[in-house]
């Protein structure tokens, strides 16, 4: 990730690794995006809000599968999705590699701050010919009214759960024949939009090779459906969060194995290993494994006709509702943290399908809050 060594993020980076809130420095100049699309005069200002998606059109921003790295859409709140509330950035040639969207998807969320001339731009309100890009280094831009964790803001451990619980709770709930359309989308392949890519073996597929048969990919289910036995009813069942496209072999070899290092290995799945009791996935995806299960245990709390799912720090749960072991879990999320397919997945889910979150894909430092 060459944009990782821009020297501003590393300025930022190093401020957060001595401890310093980030608070980009033109903050106490800088305006709205409300001030900045009511001051539509051609003058030059700097204006600070989050990145929301790209302007393809004066009423249409898009939030994935982005075409290019030629306009960003900022806002007051980062769940901002009316875009009569979004001012429209263009990005001039010299930005594109550090702020385009296509170049950056994880920039999605982030508050960034953009200097240049207010002026239309998509026939709508917009900034245009801008001088600076500054912020967006991957910093909690800590409470606003508008972010989606503010009811989360400040709490750690049981009530941290609770709270992310009530926040994750709220949304939009997809039938299983739903989800073939849905991961289509949120696990397509960044290099090539006719395929998907199976999760554990890493394997590039067609869309159209989604079905039953060996070597056709399947709807995985890594919270295993048999622990908790929610089956494929509307609810866990068919939470995309947990939802993955797998090889129909390699789905049947994983079975209903809790996680654990050790085995042998998978035959189809390359870097995977299983014994009779555990399956690891390849390296690249074991923290995405573990941050699907820790949605899933604070999504399911039992209180929605489903069980309660629950991590612990076994394997061989069986039909119980738990998936283990918890402590590999964590070392796997803490080894391999969120990268840009997990993010913009996660974006996708909440701005197409389910509209709420992973919490642990935006926040990986909640789940030693949870799970010390
Ligand atoms: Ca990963
Ligand atoms: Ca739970």
């Amino acid at each position: 990730m060459s944009r990782l060594l821009r020297p501003a993020l590393l300025v930022t980076a190093v401020l957060a690794l001595l401890g310093f809130g980030i608070t980009p420095s033109s903050a106490a100049t800088s305006i709205t995006v409300a001030t900045a699309i009511g001051r539509q005069d051609g003058s030059t200002a700097s204006v600070t809000g989050y990145v929301v998606g790209q302007p393809t059109a004066t009423t249409t921003v898009v939030r994935s599968n982005f075409p290019n790295d030629y306009a960003l859409a900022l806002a007051d709140s980062a769940s901002q999705t009316s875009t009569s509330s979004m001012l429209y950035v263009q990005i001039p040639t010299a930005f594109r590699a550090s702020y385009g969207l296509q170049s950056n998807p994880s920039l999605l969320g982030k508050q960034i701050t953009v200097t240049g001339t207010l002026a239309a731009y998509f026939s709508h309100p917009g900034l245009k010919n801008a001088t600076a890009f500054t912020g967006g280094g991957g910093t909690d831009p800590g409470p606003d009214p508008g972010d989606y964790y503010a009811g989360a803001e400040g709490k750690t451990g049981p009530a941290l759960k609770s709270a992310l619980h009530t926040i994750i709770s709220s949304q939009t709930k997809l039938s299983y024949d739903q989800v073939w359309d849905a991961l289509k989308v949120t696990d397509q392949d960044p290099s090539n939009s006719s395929n998907v890519i199976e999760i554990y073996s890493g394997r590039s597929i067609s869309k159209t090779l989604n079905g039953g048969d060996a070597d056709d990919w399947n709807r995985e289910h890594v919270w295993a459906k048999s622990h908790g036995d929610f089956g494929t009813a509307t609810g866990p069942g068919t939470d995309v969060h947990h939802l993955r496209p797998e090889d129909v072999t390699v789905n049947s070899a994983r079975g209903n194995l809790d996680f654990d290092n050790g085995g042998t290995s998978v035959a189809q799945c390359s870097g995977c290993t299983a014994d009779s009791d555990s399956f690891a996935p390849r390296a690249a995806v074991r923290g995405d494994v573990a941050r699907m299960i820790f949605y899933m245990a604070v999504r399911y709390e039992g209180d929605d006709g489903f069980a309660n799912l629950e991590l612990n720090d076994s394997v061989g749960n069986g039909t119980a509702p738990y998936i283990g072991k918890v402590s590999v879990l964590k070392a796997w999320a803490a080894a391999d943290p969120p990268d840009a397919f997990e993010k913009n997945r996660n974006e996708v889910i909440y701005s197409q399908f389910q509209h709420n979150r992973n919490p642990f894909i935006d926040h990986p430092e909640w789940v030693a809050s949870i799970w010390p």
